[in-house]
């Protein structure tokens, strides 16, 4: 019977969690990165063996990279892309040389992962990250003052984006700001309100489709090198799956995905199949997803979402929400069997609950939240795997 491996993320030597605390969670490995390299410089072999070695040290396995970040020229196709292009082979063949061969990145424009609301409150006191629109709204044409930004949206989303900024003080308003543009963790960048500006302005000439073209043009490039050193490279979806600040979104949706994966078919042009991103748009299908793309899902993120239908979502209990998680589980257990594979799955996000609503940790990645959410996905699968009888 073939199961997931149980990860969890660790941001490094800084991080309130630590490898000993991920390792009592019950998972076996952990999903890490070189945060403190700057985005687009090579990952020397001697900095990735020191990190390996700290994981390895504390009885884990480092099994995959999350991430190593696609500088922007590349994703504008402008300036040095090409030595960034070069550095990223370089990165993977030394990332290959050192055992590690699996590969999360993503090809979102100038944010990752995007909330606008970092402690919502849940009825039972917990806490869980949130996207609000009218917050979006506020933000964009009120706060940024984005040059057309008001054309993006509906007179109904514009008049309740302005009724909720009139609501917030100074201080929450520095505090929405911050949460939306300084960089969640994970995210390399972090931007002023100026600084934020001018790089959306880079964006004015790539529309959907030149950041589809120069996607591709980069898999061009870099998948040879990744089938070479048997690198499985997993692109991770857009989160959240839809265009926000008049940016190009193009790795949202199973027919982006189909796009990514016909144009370069190797099985090293892989996904991160992310059911907290995927999820939040009802028409992505998510057991049809894990049917149609399976032999390129490389690496598996597990979270739920509640959506409504205004463009708002929160994040549900791993159970919960609009995931329907059983059946994932069910379609990731008959994929492994099938592949013959065990994939990298950790609990994507958890809630802060207990002590963790007293700790400093990075959002979403908790110690105790992540745990249970490991903790009822591990139980699940294996409900199931005896079920199944596999
Ligand atoms: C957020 C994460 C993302 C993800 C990157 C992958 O919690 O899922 O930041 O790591 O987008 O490149």
């Amino acid at each position: 019977m073939i199961l997931l491996e149980q990860t969890m993320r660790w941001y490094g030597p800084n991080d309130p969690v630590t490898l000993t605390d991920i390792r009592q969670a019950g998972a076996t490995a952990v999903v890490s990165a070189l945060h403190h390299i700057p985005n687009g410089e090579v990952w020397s072999i001697e900095e990735i063996r020191k990190h390996k070695r700290t994981i390895e040290d504390a009885g884990l396995i480092w099994s995959v990279v999350e991430s190593v970040p696609v500088h922007e020229t590349i994703k504008t196709r402008s300036g040095n892309f090409k030595t960034y292009i070069e550095n990223y082979k370089e990165t993977l063949k030394n990332l290959s040389s050192e055992g590690i061969n699996t590969i999360c990145y993503n090809f979102m424009p100038v944010l990752d992962w995007t909330r606008t609301d970092l402690r919502y409150q849940l009825p039972n006191g917990a806490r869980a990250l949130r996207f609000e629109m009218q917050a979006l709204v506020a933000f964009d044409c009120f706060i940024l003052k984005r040059p057309n930004a008001e054309s993006d949206y509906t007179q109904e989303q514009l008049e309740k984006g302005k009724a909720y900024l009139k609501k917030l003080s100074k201080e929450e308003i520095e505090a929405l700001t911050k949460t939306i543009i300084a960089g969640l963790p994970g995210a390399e960048e972090g931007y002023s309100l100026e600084q934020f500006q001018q790089i959306l302005d880079t964006y004015k000439e790539v529309d959907e489709y030149a950041l589809a073209e120069n996607l591709k043009l980069f898999h061009d490039e870099v998948i040879p090198i990744a089938e070479e050193h048997r690198v499985y490279m997993a692109i991770h979806p857009d989160d959240p799956p839809f265009p926000i600040f008049g940016l190009p979104r193009v790795v949202g949706t199973s027919s982006n995905i189909q796009r990514i994966i016909s144009q370069n078919p190797s099985e090293y042009n892989g996904i991160t199949f992310c059911t907290g991103s995927f999820g939040v748009r009802v028409d992505n299908d998510l057991l049809q997803m894990i049917r149609d793309f399976g032999d390129h899902i490389h690496f598996v993120h597990l979270r739920s979402t509640q959506r409504d239908t205004e463009g708002n979502f929160y994040e549900a209990n791993h159970l919960e929400g609009d995931v329907p998680m059983y059946e994932v589980m069910k379609e990731l257990l008959l994929l492994q069997q099938k592949r013959e594979k065990s994939l990298p799955m950790r609990p994507d996000h958890g809630h802060q609950i207990l002590d963790d609503l007293h700790k400093k940790s990075n959002p979403g990645y908790t110690g105790i939240g992540r745990l249970k959410g490991l903790a009822e996905l591990r139980g699940l699968e294996l409900g199931i795997a005896c079920g199944m009888k596999l």
